[in-house]
């Protein structure tokens, strides 16, 4: 999908990956890049905003673990004034093995939630127009690591969720892809809890291995946006862009 002139709702627009995805994006001049984030960052709107006069940049906070009413009523407001949007980014996310039901609630019943409030407005079976979404997920959904089990679990939850959604697009329209980061300097992964503190110096060690950088990330994330494959799982490790086969161990013939 070219962005330009496209109209984008991107959750968690203001994180460290998120950021630098706005940027991108809003380099290629998109009509509207609404970003919805948990804090408000006036400066940072303000530097997207001065990045390319001509895209309208807004910003609503929005808690990913509202109720999917109280997301319908956000989204009503967006799209009344948007008319129509063409691509949902979510991309808020929580590392924190501490917080179990925290971080289910935001990696996956947010995003869950998101997109079922946006089907209301997109789903084909309601005379909507479709639309695409782009749901941030992880490599740690691929292969875990093993020391934050519920994060990997929540990230794996969600990927397996995009693919269903990337299944069911011939039904409602709305088509589905992964964004699937490797380890990224962010703040997300300076440090953070272990499940029961089973290794204590989990970030060290993770961060003793290569890693990218937040921008590096958000130059393959447009790259995948561009390329605009419905069922997509992209890997977007060390600087590199790849979409992965999903092995198929079972299948449920219906
Ligand atoms: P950062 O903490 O900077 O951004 C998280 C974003 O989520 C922020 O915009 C924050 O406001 C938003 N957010 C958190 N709770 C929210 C809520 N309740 N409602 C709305 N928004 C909320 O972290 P980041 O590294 O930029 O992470 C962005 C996304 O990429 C997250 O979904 C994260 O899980 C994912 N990700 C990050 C990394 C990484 O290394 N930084 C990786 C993969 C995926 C492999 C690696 C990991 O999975 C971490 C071990």
């Amino acid at each position: 999908m070219a962005i330009a002139n496209k109209n984008i709702i991107f959750v968690a627009g203001l994180g460290g990956i998120g950021f630098d995805t706005s940027r991108e994006i809003v380099k290629r001049g998109p009509k509207n890049l609404v970003i919805l984030d948990r804090i408000e960052n006036p400066a940072a709107i303000a530097e997207l905003k001065a990045l390319n006069p001509k895209v309208t940049v807004t910003f609503y906070p929005y808690d990913v673990t509202v109720s999917v009413a109280e997301t319908t009523k956000l989204l009503k407001t967006i799209f009344d004034k948007l008319k129509t949007v063409d691509l949902l980014i979510n991309g808020a996310g929580i590392l924190d093995d501490h917080q179990i039901e925290r971080t289910i609630a935001v990696n996956f019943t947010g995003t869950v939630n998101t997109i079922t409030a946006i089907m209301s407005f997109w789903d084909k079976r309601k005379g909507g127009p479709g639309g695409v979404i782009a749901n941030v997920c992880s490599v740690t959904g691929f292969n875990a690591i093993y020391q934050v089990p519920v994060y990997s679990a929540s990230k794996a939850a969600a990927l397996s969720f995009t693919n269903s959604l990337a299944r069911l697009a011939p039904i409602t329209g709305v088509t589905a892809y992964s964004i699937n980061p490797g380890i990224t300097k962010t703040t997300l992964v300076h440090k953070f809890n272990s499940w029961l503190d089973v290794e204590p110096r989990v970030a060290e060690l993770l961060l003793e291995h290569p890693t990218q950088t937040t921008l590096q990330c958000a130059q393959n994330f447009v790259k995948a946006i561009e390329a605009n494959q419905n069922g997509a799982i992209w890997k977007v490790d060390l600087g590199t862009l790849e979409a992965i086969e999903w092995t198929k161990h079972w299948d449920s013939h219906i």
